[in-house]
């Protein structure tokens, strides 16, 4: 099984390198394609002199920073093309740590889908202000009730989807960037009646670099879900 890790990186520079190095180490089967856009910091020319060294690791280079949800796209449209059989993203801070990989994979034997999950048994959240974490739950407790969602962490960004999952949603329709985006595909996924598998994760706040996440996006990301729930996509069943 070949296994596509995509990192979306916005001034990454302090973290990217020891990202990929940890990333590479868990499995042999596993490549690194990083989504840089174009940040100010230099993170995209680290990664092409990584890429001249290791060739398990791609780049794309974007001109401008033009959001989570589209480079995660890209990086679902690399991973097909290019043959892998299993696509996870993750953030490129830390707070997804590498070490949960294996764990990632190995659900993937019976379920179709794997997240990351903050909101399960044994799973949890460290270093994070309180008001974040209420933002979270909250976040979470008001997806899965509008969406009638089982799936307990929809707002993770620590994912493994399978080929058949991408190719089956209709992934280009999904418009929103960041928080929505995640959700959307948790919801588009359940529909089409895939098998969603939560493992647990200890989520860390970053260490080094900054936050890009605005609080205009979690309004977005708010009016989205209703949206959602309100008008529901159109529904593309498994084959
Ligand atoms: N390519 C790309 N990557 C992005 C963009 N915005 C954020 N990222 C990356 O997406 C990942 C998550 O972003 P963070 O800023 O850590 O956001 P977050 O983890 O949801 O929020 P925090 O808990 O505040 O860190 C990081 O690897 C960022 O570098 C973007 O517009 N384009
Ligand atoms: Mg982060």
């Amino acid at each position: 099984m070949k296994s596509l890790v995509v990192l979306p990186t916005y001034n990454e520079a302090e973290n990217v390198i020891a990202m990929i190095d940890e990333v590479l180490a868990q499995d042999p089967s596993i490549e690194v394609l990083v989504v840089d856009d174009g940040s100010p910091d230099g993170t995209g020319d680290l990664v092409q002199a990584k890429n001249a060294l290791e060739p398990r690791v791609q780049l794309l280079r974007r001109a401008g920073k033009l959001g989570l949800g589209t480079a995660y796209l890209a990086g679902f449209n690399y991973g097909l093309e290019n043959g892998f059989d299993q696509i996870l993203t993750m953030d490129c801070d830390f707070s997804h740590k590498p070490s949960y990989l294996p764990s990632m994979l190995a659900g993937m034997a019976d379920h179709d889908v794997m997240i990351g999950s903050r909101y399960v048994p044994g799973g949890g959240v460290a270093n994070w202000p309180l008001h974040r974490r209420l933002l979270s739950r909250f976040a979470n407790l008001y997806t899965r009730i509008l969406l009638r969602l089982p799936t307990k962490d929809c707002t993770s960004g620590f994912r493994c989807y399978s080929r058949e999952v991408l190719e089956t949603i209709n992934t280009s329709e999904i418009r929103s960037s960041g928080y929505s985006f995640l959700e959307e595909m948790v919801y588009r996924i359940h529909r089409a009646g895939f098998q969603i598998g939560e493992t647990p994760i200890l989520f860390e706040d970053r260490i080094l670099g900054t936050s890009k996440i605005d609080q205009s996006e979690i309004f977005r990301a708010a009016l989205h879900v209703l949206r959602a729930a309100v008008s529901p996509p159109k529904r593309t069943p498994r084959s």
